[in-house]
């Protein structure tokens, strides 16, 4: 009975579906002519039936909505229950029941396996000590961003989540401005990130998680763990089994879920690489994987796997544009100044994994000019005074050997929250940061004396120096700013 039903409704949706490619398959005139006709009978119709039959027309300028095909795990079908069950609360006025887990702006695999992980095992755990508690995990990115990371699609796919992320809470679905919605909550826990972005600063932070530097955020909030591991997940899932086998019985672990916290470590530490991890990041992996369908499997060889094919879907980026190159890994924030003429700017970061040069190449004219102008599009779009763009890539020596190569581009716009003076002046103060860094030690770009005012380009071979390490300098810098 259920059976048919389901069937009945999949039938109902082909047909919409069809409907919908039906109509975009017209060309743009005509669809511009019969939209316009529509309106005009619609607007005779009122003008001749009144209100009453009006109310019965489909809205003017309406579209026919697809229906989303929903994810088919369990874990899948948890996720979208909470996004549904927050929403309703938003909607009935409840919604200062809610905890929001977020990740941080980037959106790779960590910050969404973190937030899920933690919003899971906290509702869950609620349910069995205490009256139930409302979480939802909440990824800092639009939606239409997730896929410009193919390796979240992938482990996503593969925890059976919904391919469309309809599963998902995603900030552009937020019915509420952030400033406002952060008052009305119960409070945030900051998973991948070490302090809120200053949208949610009025948010009460109640836990934090993290593998960055610690901003001193929240000093009250508990657990607050800060640890130098490959993966926050490896932190976050660390937590949860703790937890979990202190519970006199435990609730429910999906495959599902277990298979993207492994994912997401493994990515992170290159398949538990000793280089890149920790003995942290490797045990709790084994305390994960035996709770998992592959328990009976030896760790490193499913870690390794795990790290090979999410690895070669997150360097699939060919075709990537520009554009998409800066905003799948976006992380920007205002920062507060002592100079009073200017209290607050704005700083973005853009991490590429391909060279400028690359990049260059992936522009409409394959110019610098080019790389430059699509730059300055995304950053007055996004309200950005300051930013930096990091890129890497690899070249062999002279003994063959591979070796990584950084990048670093400065550039600060005048248009936004400073003038040209005070333009000048930060990007001084950014340029002297980097310059001077021992660290890094940077050169010039091959191309930088081609730049225009307040642009540069450096590179460097410090293999510490991704934006973990860039960040922060570059945020006292501009702290430091009188
Ligand atoms: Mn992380």
């Amino acid at each position: 009975m259920a059976k048919k039903r389901r069937d009945g409704l999949q039938t109902r949706r082909k047909v919409h579906v069809m409907t919908y490619q039906k109509k975009t398959s017209f060309s743009s005139t005509w669809r511009h002519y019969s939209n316009t006709m529509r309106n005009i009978i619609g607007l005779m119709t009122l003008a001749v039936f009144g209100t009453v039959h009006a109310v019965e027309q489909r809205p003017l300028g309406s579209q026919i909505v697809r229906k989303p095909d929903t994810g088919v795990g369990h874990f899948s079908e948890w996720s979208r229950n909470s996004k549904k069950q927050f929403l309703v609360d938003w909607q009935s006025d409840k919604v200062d029941q809610w905890i929001i887990v977020m990740g941080n702006e980037g959106g790779d695999l960590d910050s969404i396996t973190s937030a899920l992980t933690w919003a899971y095992h906290l509702e869950h755990k609620s349910q069995i000590i205490s009256e139930p508690m409302k979480v939802i995990a909440l990824l800092q990115t639009p939606s239409d961003q997730l896929d410009l990371r193919p390796e979240n699609k992938l482990a996503l796919d593969d925890s059976r989540m919904n391919s469309e992320h309809r599963d998902l809470l995603n900030i552009n679905e937020l019915p509420e401005d952030i400033e406002t919605l952060s008052r009305r909550i119960k409070g945030i826990v900051l998973v991948d990130h070490a302090e809120p972005l200053r949208r949610w600063k009025d948010a009460k932070v109640l836990s934090i998680f993290d593998h960055h530097v610690d901003a001193g955020a929240a000093p009250d909030a508990s657990p607050r763990i800060f640890e130098k591991v490959a993966s926050c997940t490896t932190l976050v899932a660390r937590q949860m089994l703790d937890e979990l086998e202190q519970l006199d019985e435990e609730y429910h672990m999906p495959h599902e879920l277990l298979q993207l916290i492994l994912g997401a470590i493994a990515i992170d530490s290159d398949g538990l690489n000793p280089d890149k991890s920790t003995g942290t990041d490797k045990a709790v992996s084994k305390r994960v994987l035996d709770r998992s369908r592959w328990a009976d499997k030896d760790l490193d060889d499913v870690m390794g796997d795990l790290d090979e094919k999410l690895g070669d879907a997150k360097k699939d980026l060919d075709g990537m544009g520009l554009r998409d190159l800066l905003r799948r890994d976006w992380k920007g924030d205002f920062v507060d100044t002592p100079s009073p003429r200017t209290p607050t700017v704005h700083l973005g970061f853009a991490s590429i994994p391909i060279g400028m040069d690359e990049q260059i190449k992936r522009t409409e004219w394959e110019e610098p000019f080019n790389w430059f102008v699509i730059h300055a599009a995304w950053t007055a779009q996004v309200g950005t005074d300051i930013s930096i763009s990091l890129s890497k890539y690899k070249v062999k020596d002279e003994d063959g050997k591979k070796k990584k190569i950084r990048e670093i581009v400065l550039v600060v716009r005048d248009d936004i929250r400073v003038d040209d003076d005070q333009a000048n002046e930060l990007f001084d103060v950014v340029f002297r940061a980097i310059e001077e860094d021992r660290n890094l030690n940077v050169t010039a770009w091959h191309g930088a004396d081609k730049l225009r005012r307040r642009q540069m380009v450096w590179q460097h071979e410090y293999e510490e120096g991704g934006r973990k390490y860039v960040r922060p300098l570059v945020e006292k810098a501009v702290k430091g700013w009188k």
